[in-house]
């Protein structure tokens, strides 16, 4: 569905865009990467009379956001202006890779290396041999995408074991439903809360995510205030206690990796008590018999056992969901975290299906993409041939199903063994592989220094830059560059509007797209600024950049009850955009492509239910990558007001946890399992219980020397973490469910 400019809701705004206030110019406009964050919220940019920016406020206008912005957005002056930022394109010695021996490079003799390299790999071994990669969803989703499919590449995606990060979710929702739906927090309203056709949840279930903390997916987390301040329950469904378990009604502490199992038992205690909506599941849903059947494999104790949980808190869980009315989930990457995650996803799913909390003020509500650019801007630019050879695609068809990216493991692989082609060069944009993103660093090191050529696209110096690019391009923050943001589940379209100069020589990614995309694929890049490309993404809704720019964000119009209407299938029908029309709790789409149309729960592994024998060497269950406040995965660690809120590389273990193995508050230890070891500094606490450890991810430390990679090594948790373990999708990997023991750092060491 697309968007037309009559057809919108616009917010009132009493200013302009762009005003002065005591003595300072105000620029209003949306935050977007850098650095990252998967939200926009509403910013209000202050510069002084140098045009420099000197704070950073929240839109109290914006309905998104109402004013309120973490320490990551209102400490921006910090980053943009910090000493450490890229300023200028540099280059290296391919033979140097690893050495501090970047000179300065102009953009033109970088950008000329990259095309004429890029361009002569292309004529020897075919465009499939670069690879396009960008880590989280930041704002470069169109940019990338074009770049790739313009120059012939079907290789776009992330450097994630099993991509297991949203898509999972996504897959295992939307493949059976047709559409992606997200908890209705009223953020479709203008008018938000005070919206009179709106209901907050009754009990709203936060599922493997801290909202409050990740803002993740278009979700902002402090809406579950908003919603608790109106009556709302929470079941929180965290192996860890937090400020949100602490008030909840409920809180399930799972054991990681089980959430399939826990979901599966919730089903069951639904139907078996008849809590379940019988007219909706008769109306909307296809396959509930076998849904029933395979749950009822699932009794509260046998569930109890597998996650954890005492069986009474199963049950009652599965007596508020099936009694509230609405009832909805915000859910987050702890789902796709674990190997078998698309069934854990399809599983949870399905409990608010039966339960009829399906497009419906406060349950959960079908998302209207704003324009079809989340998906990629320029599918039309790759020929069918092509498109065929992305990795991944022949083995794992649920690839084709809407998603663009390659399978990440087939792709090392293929990187290490030149099967089913050869790779030979990378373009890396957003993401900071082996120090974040990357399972087991080592071997995502070694294959992609196999490549003739790598090309980062930064903000900073990084752990992946010092150990294997040629090429380093400086990108640049949100308040320097112009961007627009449409699409992410939240029918809205924003704008992010430049307030001050861009930081040396440094450019927007779009830019660096352009000036490279003109370069290797110049007819599929005809514009010549920012503005013209931004009036050629909005031209399909009758807009251009600068009218967008006035009146962002703007809404599209929403209602509940679309499937009632025929609004949600093309063919006006009513009912579901699936293959029969309804809710499909049997997947049609499974059954076809040989996977098992119902959800099901497989052990963790490594993990004391699949690997006992290696538990006696590695008692503990490890969890990773739990989000902070303070940071952005790899990224702030040398911005020195965020770093002081995590000095260091954490991990959090339980009081009884320490006395057995002899370590105290602020002891370095390693955590090792069976695959490597890292350091972490102890926080002794018991919001994890006594079987089960916690360390955050993404973690190098810019201080240090360079040439030993800013002592990546030492401190990397994914050296834990294998490649080629994924589910049999091909999503899903163990990021979070896996195994270790601690002892103490010695001395030297
Ligand atoms: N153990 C463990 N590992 C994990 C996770 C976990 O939970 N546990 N989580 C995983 C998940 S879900 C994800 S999505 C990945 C994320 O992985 P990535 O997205 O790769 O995250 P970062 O490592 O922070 O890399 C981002 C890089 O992009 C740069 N950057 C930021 N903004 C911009 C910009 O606007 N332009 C450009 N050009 N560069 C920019 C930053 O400086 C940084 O170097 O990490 C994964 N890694
Ligand atoms: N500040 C900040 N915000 C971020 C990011 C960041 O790095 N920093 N990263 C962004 C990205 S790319 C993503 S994907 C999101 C992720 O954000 P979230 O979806 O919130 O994911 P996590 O913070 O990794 O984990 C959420 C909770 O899951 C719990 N948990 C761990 N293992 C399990 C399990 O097996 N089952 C269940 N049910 N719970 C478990 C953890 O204790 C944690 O409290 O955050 C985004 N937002
Ligand atoms: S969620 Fe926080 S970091 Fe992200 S845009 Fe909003 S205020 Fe900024
Ligand atoms: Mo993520």
């Amino acid at each position: 569905m697309g968007f037309a400019k009559d057809d919108l809701v616009f917010v009132d705004y009493e200013k302009p865009w762009r005003y002065e206030e005591d003595g300072l110019t105000v620029t209003r406009g949306s935050a977007w990467s850098g650095p990252g964050c998967h939200l926009g919220c509403g910013v209000l940019l202050y510069t002084d009379k140098e045009g420099k920016l000197v704070k950073v406020e929240g839109d109290p206008a914006n309905p998104f956001n109402e004013g309120r912005l973490c320490m990551r957005c209102l400490n921006m002056p910090e980053v943009t202006y910090h000493k450490d930022r890229l300023q200028h394109p540099l280059m290296r010695d391919p033979e140097d890779r690893g050495k501090n021996t970047f000179r300065r490079a102009s953009w033109d003799e970088a950008l000329d290396y990259v095309a004429e390299k890029f361009l002569d790999i292309k004529a020897k071994y075919g465009a499939e041999a670069i690879i396009f990669a960008q880590g989280t969803g930041r704002d470069i989703g169109p940019a990338i995408t074009r770049l790739a499919w313009s120059f012939g590449s079907p290789n776009y995606t992330c450097i994630l074991s099993g991509l297991a990060c949203f898509l999972p979710r996504i897959a295992g929702m939307a493949l059976t439903t047709g559409t992606y739906m997200v908890c209705d927090a009223s953020q479709a309203w203008t008018d938000r809360f005070d919206n009179p056709q709106y209901t907050p949840p009754e009990v709203l279930v936060v599922w493997g995510n801290y909202p409050m903390v990740a803002n993740n997916e278009g979700f902002y987390g402090h809406w579950v205030v908003d919603m608790m301040q109106r009556g709302t329950k929470i079941i929180d469904i965290d192996p860890k206690v937090t400020w949100l378990s602490a008030r909840s009604a409920l809180h399930l502490r799972i054991r990681p990796g089980t959430d399939a199992a826990l979901a599966l038992g919730i089903l069951n205690v639904i139907i078996e008590e008849g809590l379940y909506d019988r007219e909706f599941v008769d109306s909307w849903c296809y396959g509930f018999d076998e849904l029933a059947a395979r749950a009822a494999e699932y009794p509260a104790s046998r569930v109890a056992e597998i996650t954890w949980i005492p069986e009474n808190l199963i049950v009652e869980a599965g007596r508020m969901i099936g009694k509230a009315k609405p009832a909805s989930l915000q859910w987050g990457l702890a789902v796709d975290m674990t190997k078998e995650s698309l069934p854990a996803s399809q599983a949870i799913a399905s409990i608010f299906m039966i339960t009829g909390n399906v497009d419906v003020p406060g349950g959960l509500v079908p998302t209207i993409s704003i324009l079809s650019y989340a998906s990629g801007w320029g599918g039309e630019l790759i020929s069918d041939e092509q498109k065929a050879k992305r990795i991944g695609l022949e083995n794992y068809p649920i690839l084709q199903a809407g998603f663009q990216m390659s399978q990440a493991d087939e792709l090392i692989e293929a990187m290490e063994t030149g099967e089913p082609y050869e790779i030979h060069g990378s373009w890396l944009q957003q993401t900071n592989v082996i120090a974040c993103i990357a399972a087991d660093p080592a071997r995502t090191q070694k294959a992609f220094e196999g490549l003739d050529i790598n090309v980062c696209v930064d903000l900073f110096m990084t752990p992946t830059i010092m150990a294997l690019a040629d090429v380093v391009l400086p990108a640049n923050t949100f308040p320097e560059h112009d961007s627009i943001r449409l699409g992410d589940g939240i029918q809205r379209a924003e704008v992010i509007c430049q307030a001050i100069e861009p930081v040396g020589e440094s450019k927007s990614d779009m830019e660096i797209n352009l000036l490279l995309g003109k370069r290797i694929a110049p007819e599929a890049w005809p514009w010549n600024t920012l503005e013209e490309i931004y009036d050629e993404l909005l031209k399909p809704a009758n807009f251009t950049f600068n009218e967008l720019k006035e009146v962002a964000p703007v809404f599209l119009p929403f209602q509940y009850k679309r499937h009632e209407k025929g609004l949600l299938r093309e063919d006006g029908q009513v009912g579901f955009p699936t293959p029969t029309g309804r809710l499909e709790l049997w997947s049609t789409l499974y059954n076809s492509m040989g996977y098992d149309p119902l959800p099901y729960f497989e052990e963790p592994n490594p993990g004391p239910g699949s690997t006992p024998d290696l538990m006696e060497e590695y008692p503990l269950v490890l969890t990773t990558g739990a989000r902070v406040w303070n940071s952005f995965h790899s990224e702030h660690r040398m911005i020195e007001r965020n770093r002081a809120v995590t000095p260091d590389p954490t991990i959090y273990v339980h009081p009884e946890l320490c006395e057995k193995y002899g370590v105290d508050e602020g002891d370095w230890v390693w955590v090792e399992n069976h695959r490597g070891r890292a350091k972490r500094r102890v926080k002794k606490t018991p919001i994890l219980g006594t079987r089960i450890v916690a360390c955050d991810h993404g973690w190098w430390l810019p201080e240090k020397d360079p040439e030993n990679l800013f002592d990546l090594y030492d401190v990397a948790i994914n050296k834990l973490l294998p490649w080629g373990e994924f589910g049999k999708t091909g999503f899903g990997a163990n990021y979070k469910t896996n195994i270790c023991k601690i002892y103490k750092v010695g001395e030297g060491e």
